[in-house]
């Protein structure tokens, strides 16, 4: 089986990549991008994206839409944590979360399917971790250095361990027994 994924994000690419080979489906990258939504939660940017990335494409797609919610900032990144990433980077955010002492965090993965004519379906992944004091590691991509998960960053934990328990993996497990 094989499964176009519309990104231009290396990082999640990678880890599909990884996660998805294991599971016997190839990925192959498409990166004509597809308009975002403005929605506070992922599903619906995911769903409509993967609609229209199925209709202007004229095949079956999947997207991944993706964020960091901070519980102490309201769950901010969340749907701007491309934007957040990009502009400000890792030590603002640290910065933004100097003086706080709940530094709950989530990462979520929305994996948005759709094939041409159909409804899109959505799979959500989540995991809870924590905001880290400094960055830490050089693994992963975009906010891993800060992202603690039981005593190390998902920068330091590496590709194997951190595609075990990840948000995208959680999320990829679930579309993967849909697919099934
Ligand atoms: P697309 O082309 O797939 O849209 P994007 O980078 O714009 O790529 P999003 O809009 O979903 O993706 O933004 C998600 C942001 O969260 C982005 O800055 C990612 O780097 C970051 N992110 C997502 N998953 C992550 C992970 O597993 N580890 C670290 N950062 C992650
Ligand atoms: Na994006």
């Amino acid at each position: 089986r094989k499964i176009v994924f519309v990104t231009r994000n290396k990082g999640k690419l990678r880890e599909a990549m990884d996660i998805l080979t294991s599971k016997g489906i190839e990925v192959i990258q498409n990166s004509d991008g597809y308009p975002e939504l403005q929605e506070d939660e992922l599903e619906p940017i995911a769903a409509y994206g993967a609609s229209w990335a199925a209709g202007k494409l004229g095949m079956p797609v999947m997207v991944d839409d993706s964020g960091l919610f901070i519980k102490a900032l309201n769950g901010f990144p969340g749907p701007y944590s491309a934007f957040v990433e990009e502009h400000l980077g890792n030590g603002r955010v640290l910065k933004l979360m100097e003086d706080e002492k709940d530094r709950t965090a989530v990462f979520r993965s929305v994996i948005g399917y759709c094939e041409p004519g159909k409804e899109p379906v959505v799979f959500t992944g989540t995991v809870e971790g924590t905001i880290a004091l400094e960055e830490r590691g050089t693994g992963g991509f975009g906010y891993d250095p800060i992202f603690d998960y039981n005593g190390k960053t998902f920068g330091e934990l590496g590709d194997e361990e951190k595609n075990k328990v990840s948000h995208r993996r959680r999320a990829l497990d679930k579309f993967c027994e849909w697919l099934d």
